[in-house]
């Protein structure tokens, strides 16, 4: 059982994310705590989710080999976020760049890309299709979304991360991650949460991400289509419904008429 000591010192790797390993290993410790088994009991029953998901078949998106790799990657939608914020972002090379993660969580997070570069890292090449009727195979690696989610700390009852983005579609600079009409944004549900394939990426084909591909942080949901895919995330907000963000479906295409579960 984890004492009292160990809660500080998870609370202090959580909050300085030291070594990759010891975070895993304190948070596996924490949910096996009786204490904490309101907030971590669903915890378990998406390990349980993950795990049946795992099972079945046909669950994963197809992994290519290095030799599949499209020679171009073709960029969609935003291509830069432009903006005082975002220009300076880049000219810092995204240094203070933040990726927060809040809402329905015990221990809201606040990670720079350095830290989050620090974690363990997949690296996966998969197919992306596009609703326009495009596809490009890429090499992708980033961080596994539920090792951030464990670390965060669910609350019971907690069901989307919704992915708030630095691009304004109709044209607006950058807000910081508030919802404005324009705003990008996008939402998933727990087996997507959960999934092994689902990244926040920083890095495609090998080189970290460019602008047009969504740097420094871009969500992949591999068994969705392409608009899944938020790109310039800065804040994952964890909630039990997205009713009353922006349009209310859930992301800026389906609050224009495009599906919610978008699986291919
Ligand atoms: N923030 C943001 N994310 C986004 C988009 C966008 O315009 N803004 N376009 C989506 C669409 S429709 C596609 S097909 C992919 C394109 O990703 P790519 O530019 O890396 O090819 O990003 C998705 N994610
Ligand atoms: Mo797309």
């Amino acid at each position: 059982m984890a004492s009292t000591k160990d809660i500080t010192r998870r609370t202090a790797i959580v909050a300085g994310f030291g070594a990759a390993g010891a975070l895993i290993y304190e948070v596996n410790d924490l949910t096996l705590d009786p204490r904490f088994g309101h907030v971590f009991r669903g915890v378990e029953d998406w390990t349980r989710l993950n795990q049946r998901a795992l099972l079945a078949p046909g669950q994963f998106a197809r992994e290519f080999a290095p030799a599949d790799i499209s020679p171009v990657f073709k960029a969609n939608g935003t291509l830069n976020p432009g903006g005082d914020d975002y220009n300076r972002h880049v000219a810092e090379n995204f240094a203070n760049w933040r990726l927060r993660i809040d809402g329905m969580v015990a221990y809201p997070m606040s990670l720079s890309v350095a830290e989050l570069k620090r974690l363990p890292a997949r690296t996966q090449i998969t197919r992306h299709d596009c609703v326009e009727g495009w596809s490009a195979i890429g090499m992708w690696t980033g961080v596994p979304l539920r090792l951030l989610l464990k670390a965060a700390g669910m609350a019971v009852g907690a069901k989307y991360a919704v992915f708030h983005c630095a691009d304004n579609l109709e044209g607006e600079p950058a807000k910081g991650g508030e919802q404005s009409p324009g705003q990008y944004y996008e939402s998933i549900g727990l087996a997507d949460e959960f999934h092994p394939q689902t990244l926040i990426a920083w890095s495609l084909n090998g080189k970290p991400l460019d602008v047009a591909h969504g740097a420094p942080l871009r969500l992949r949901v591999e068994r969705q289509l392409g608009y899944k895919h938020a790109k310039y995330v800065n804040r994952i907000e964890i909630t039990d419904s997205f009713a009353k963000i922006a349009g209310g479906q859930g992301g800026y295409w389906e609050d224009r008429g495009y599906e919610w579960y978008a699986g291919i």
